[in-house]
């Protein structure tokens, strides 16, 4: 690569864009190709709109027409966020904060007249919402799949083309090949390919061996030497979606010397600035029906949301608090487990719902609530869920303020793009991945950003439907991607996005306890979606 070429690749990639294949070549065949750069940087951040991509078309418009800031944009513009890094604040500490929470005395009062039984409305679509912010992107597909045999020949094949596909859009991934496009029999020809981890042995002295395939071959990886390259090795996960890039050895085998994954870009889209501070409250695990259910803390909670405290600022949040965003597991669920009937409080699980809804009733209108199915939930196992079943959670649906949502969904809430899953895969990928663990689960929410898939693993705990699209590639890139499931509440920021696991009301589980999992209970992260500034609040 020519200087000034590399200098204009290093300046964007620096910058936090990446270069489509077509932009990279037209940028070599100019003389200079780092002034051209340059301009555009410069054109973007007067323009204040910030591209994912920088295109080939891109270039060309900034050469023969410098002025045309309208023709900058990419499709994927937003504005630019006031304040880049979300900063994570606990506000209050464990123990005794929330001082004049009304407990569940207050409580008792409005569950003498549960509002949803008052009304009759039919389950509100998310069209419904529209005028309190709320555009759902995706998560009310129909299911789709056929049930052939062919069928999860299918979904791979959509998985390799969606991750080839973001793949290809980063600069650095210019030019690659297939798996089955590696030359064979030639020695030590460099080679830059992509294909899906097939299988991953891991030897005594360190080495690690990668099978990586597309749909016509499959190229054996090695892995050896030093450790950065043995530490990449030891954070690919199998099933996912790589470019390789190494020399070849002998037939098909080739010796690695990088890897990249499909990742985020460093800016991805924030939301637009909303001048109103509205909050977004984001929880998980309540496990409504289960003997280690924390009733007080989670009343505790309500009362805050409805306003009973004496604490100002508390007050604030409360009364700006626009979104309640549930990521599965409400209920405890009946027969999720053996014996789980020895852990039940209520062991019917209509009276579950029932009782989840007379909790949210209490809370007012303007709180709109989302609820994603959980493993827990009354609900069919596979990923991507549709939302709870109706039947089951009737009492839910029957609420104006309630919108239903599957898992995974895309939702954007006053201008931020939430991906919502439950977050069962964590389970599957914390014990494979390097530097995780259950402790912290945001660290793994943040290699599945990396991975850009919800579920890399197929054939572990998490069950996988086989539809024709692999709807749990992480597309778009959202500003806030929420989890739950782990029972660890945890907050961390990523390239921009924001990364909330969401804890639990549950106290530790005999389950839990025989395996050493210690749960952070009744700590809630609440989110003021103007700043992305995060607040962790403990109700315990
Ligand atoms: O899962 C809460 C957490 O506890 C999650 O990390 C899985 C783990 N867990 C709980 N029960 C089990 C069993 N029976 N096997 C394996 N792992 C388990 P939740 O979805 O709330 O049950
Ligand atoms: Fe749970
Ligand atoms: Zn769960």
């Amino acid at each position: 690569m020519a200087g000034n070429m590399r200098a204009a690749v290093e300046m964007v990639l620096h910058s936090g864009f990446q270069l489509s294949p077509d932009a990279f070549e037209y940028l070599a065949s100019k003389r200079d190709p780092d002034r051209l750069v340059e301009a555009a940087l410069k054109s973007i951040k007067d323009a204040g709109s910030f591209p994912l991509v920088l295109d080939r078309s891109y270039f060309e418009a900034l050469e023969h027409t410098p002025k045309t800031r309208d023709r900058l944009h990419c499709g994927c513009i937003s504005a630019p966020r006031s304040e880049p890094n979300p900063e994570t604040k606990a506000i209050a500490d464990a123990g005794g904060l929330l001082p004049g929470v009304a407990g569940s005395r207050a409580l008792a009062v409005n569950l003498a007249a549960p509002r949803y039984e008052q009304q009759t409305a039919p389950s509100q679509g998310p069209a419904f919402f529209e005028g309190d912010g709320v555009r759902l992107i995706s998560g009310l597909e129909r299911m789709t799949i056929k049930g052939k045999a062919s069928d999860f020949r299918d979904y791979f094949r959509d998985r390799l083309e969606s991750l080839s596909s973001i793949l290809r859009s980063r600069a650095d991934v210019s030019g690659a090949t297939t798996a089955s496009q590696v030359p064979d029999g030639l020695k030590w020809h460099k080679v830059k390919f992509i294909g899906m981890v097939n299988s991953k042995k891991e030897f005594r002295d360190g080495t690690v061996v990668v099978e990586l395939e597309d749909e016509e071959g499959l190229v054996k990886v090695t892995f050896r030497g030093d450790e950065a390259i043995k530490k990449k090795a030891a954070r690919l996960l199998v099933d996912e979606v790589v470019c390789v890039l190494g020399a070849t050895r002998n037939g098909s085998s080739v010796i690695a010397e990088d890897v990249i994954w499909p990742d985020i870009p460093y800016l991805s889209r924030t939301p637009a600035p909303s001048s109103d501070h509205a909050y977004a409250v984001l929880t998980s695990d309540v496990h409504i029906g289960s003997k280690t259910f924390l009733r007080d803390d989670f009343e505790r909670f309500l009362g805050w949301l409805r306003g009973e405290t004496d604490e100002p600022r508390l007050n604030e949040i409360a009364n700006k608090t626009k979104y309640l965003v549930i990521a599965g597991d409400l209920v405890d669920g009946v027969g999720i487990y053996p014996n789980q009937e020895e852990e039940l409080e209520v062991a019917d699980l209509y009276d579950q719902y029932r009782i989840a809804a007379e909790y949210l009733s209490t809370l007012p209108d303007r709180i709109k609530i989302i609820i994603i199915p959980g493993n827990h939930d009354a609900c069919r196992p596979t990923l991507p869920t549709p939302p709870i079943y109706s039947d089951y959670a009737a009492p839910l649906y029957s609420m104006r303020n309630v919108l239903m949502l599957g898992d995974p969904s895309f939702v954007n809430l006053s201008g931020a793009t939430f991906l919502l899953t439950h977050g069962r895969s964590l389970d599957d990928v914390i014990p494979f991945l390097p530097d995780c663990n259950f402790r912290e689960p945001q660290r793994a929410m943040v290699e599945l950003l990396k991975s850009r898939h919800i579920a890399p693993i197929y054939g572990e705990k998490t069950p996988l439907a086989p539809e024709p699209k692999d709807r749990l590639v992480i597309d778009p890139v959202p500003d806030i991607f929420h989890a739950g499931h782990v029972h660890v509440e945890g907050v961390a920021e990523y390239r921009g996005v924001l990364v909330v696991n969401s804890g639990t009301w549950q106290s530790q589980t005999k389950y839990q306890l025989s395996a050493g999992i210690a749960p952070k209970p009744s700590v809630v992260p609440v989110v003021d979606l103007t700043t992305m500034k995060t607040y962790e609040l403990n109700f315990s």
